[in-house]
């Protein structure tokens, strides 16, 4: 039961300076933000007023910009972890979730993961949740298992639980699928990984700009998410962890504001989060997430969860009329993130996004980092269109259009 009023898109989409560009002479259709999210002008304000009236490094200097810089980025660090439920201090800024991953695999895994160990993650994952793993189950002889899917494009819970008989050191999963759309029941996959002691990551780069999530209620260990899928700039995202593993950890990368002492055999560290944010970090990005955090707070994202719950059922319905349209994974919308992979007959997915193009209109076709994936769906690659805020059902119906403009084309 759909609870919210239906978002004003016109108004929403004038917030949005690139949506009033046109592309081959047609109105842009915007329908890759699985991959990255528009930024409305607020953020892209927030990064010009950071750069021309207070830019200067944080945490070091005394002087009013040094002062405001701290300020900001530490005010913006508080509402992204709220955002998600979160303590700030359990916050650390990165790049975005690749650099997340990369961070649990090297100051957890090195530490945690011995020979023999079993690490799990499944045939859904992007890739920068199963290539991290793969590095350190090799560095370690640890050995990496995956979890399958159903017919559905759901998880197979029957066999996780069956791994999870093998206590695993890891449990690593997608909130959302970038593919299939697929919403994973996280909450009650970290619960079951904590009854046999395994530590839990959530990819959260589809879900924390999508829908509402509370890390606290979900139970993991450490979510992590990319600023740019959010309306955010590029370059930003974060790694949420639990404090007293964050604690435990040992440091990702080693340079300045990272330390509390150095001396010439040993150094030791700062506290959490700065430990992990070695060197000059990102402030204008950091500063613009927090820009792009106020932006959806301000829509709400039970709202933004359901604009995009109507748009997936709309594009399911319209699109199935579409000849050769064929989906893949969940049908039931509330299943489903904002997202609808597809192929369109045996047309190759590059060249329908060319044919789409033309029309103005961006998808992503290819593999989505989604290699394990695409095998398991016996497809070389597929056609995605992916909703945010600004979509609209005129989209949707711009994408039918533009298929069957394809399907002439093919023959189909
Ligand atoms: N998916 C897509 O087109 P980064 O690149 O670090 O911001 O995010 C990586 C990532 C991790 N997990 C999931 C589920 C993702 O979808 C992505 C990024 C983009 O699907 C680019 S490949």
């Amino acid at each position: 039961m759909l609870k919210t009023e239906p978002l004003d898109v016109e108004r929403v989409r004038a917030d949005f300076p690139i949506l009033k560009r046109e592309v081959h002479g047609k109105k842009l259709v915007y329908l890759d933000n699985a991959a990255t999210t528009q930024k409305p002008q607020s953020v892209i304000d927030a990064l010009v007023d950071y750069y021309s009236r207070y830019n200067s490094n944080v945490h070091r200097s005394v002087h009013t910009l040094g002062e405001e810089a701290t300020a900001a980025y530490e005010a913006s660090r508080e509402k992204t972890a709220k955002f998600v439920g979160a303590p700030a201090k359990g916050l650390v800024f990165l790049r975005g979730t690749t650099e997340a991953t990369n961070l649990v695999r090297f100051a957890w895994g090195e530490g945690n993961v011995k020979k023999g160990d079993v690490l799990v993650t499944t045939l859904m994952e992007h890739h920068s949740n199963i290539v991290p793993w793969q590095l350190l189950a090799k560095k370690k002889e640890a050995t990496l298992k995956f979890v399958g899917l159903n017919e559905d494009g759901t998880l197979d819970m029957g066999q996780y639980e069956n791994l999870l008989k093998e206590s695993p050191k890891l449990v690593a999963v997608t909130h959302s699928s970038n593919v299939l759309g697929t919403i994973n029941d996280v909450a009650e996959i970290c619960s079951k990984a904590k009854r046999v002691g395994a530590t839990t990551v959530v990819d959260g780069a589809q879900s924390v700009p999508h829908m509402p999530v509370n890390v606290e209620s979900i139970g993991c260990d450490f979510y992590a998410f990319s600023g740019h899928k959010m309306l955010g700039p590029t370059g930003i995202g974060a790694l949420v962890g639990k404090k007293q593993l964050l604690e435990s950890m040992e440091p990702f990368h080693g340079g300045g504001e990272m330390i509390k002492e150095v001396f010439p055999d040993r150094s030791t560290w700062n506290d959490v989060p700065y430990k992990f944010e070695a060197g000059t970090v990102n402030i204008a990005d950091a500063i613009g997430l927090g820009a792009a955090v106020d932006y959806l707070s301000m829509i709400g994202m039970d709202r933004v969860r359901e604009h995009e719950l109507r748009l997936v059922e709309y594009a399911l319905e319209t699109l199935a009329k579409v000849k050769g349209f064929h989906q893949y994974g969940p049908t039931d919308p509330n299943r489903k993130g904002g997202v609808v992979s597809f192929n369109l007959a045996d047309v190759h997915p590059h060249d329908l996004a060319t044919i789409l193009d033309d029309e103005g209109i961006a998808i992503r076709s290819g593999h989505h980092c989604a290699q394990l994936l695409m095998r398991w769906l016996d497809v070389a690659a597929t056609s995605r269109a992916s909703f945010h805020v600004y979509n609209s059902y005129d989209d949707v119906d711009a994408l039918k259009a533009g298929l069957e403009k394809a399907g002439v084309i093919f023959k189909i």
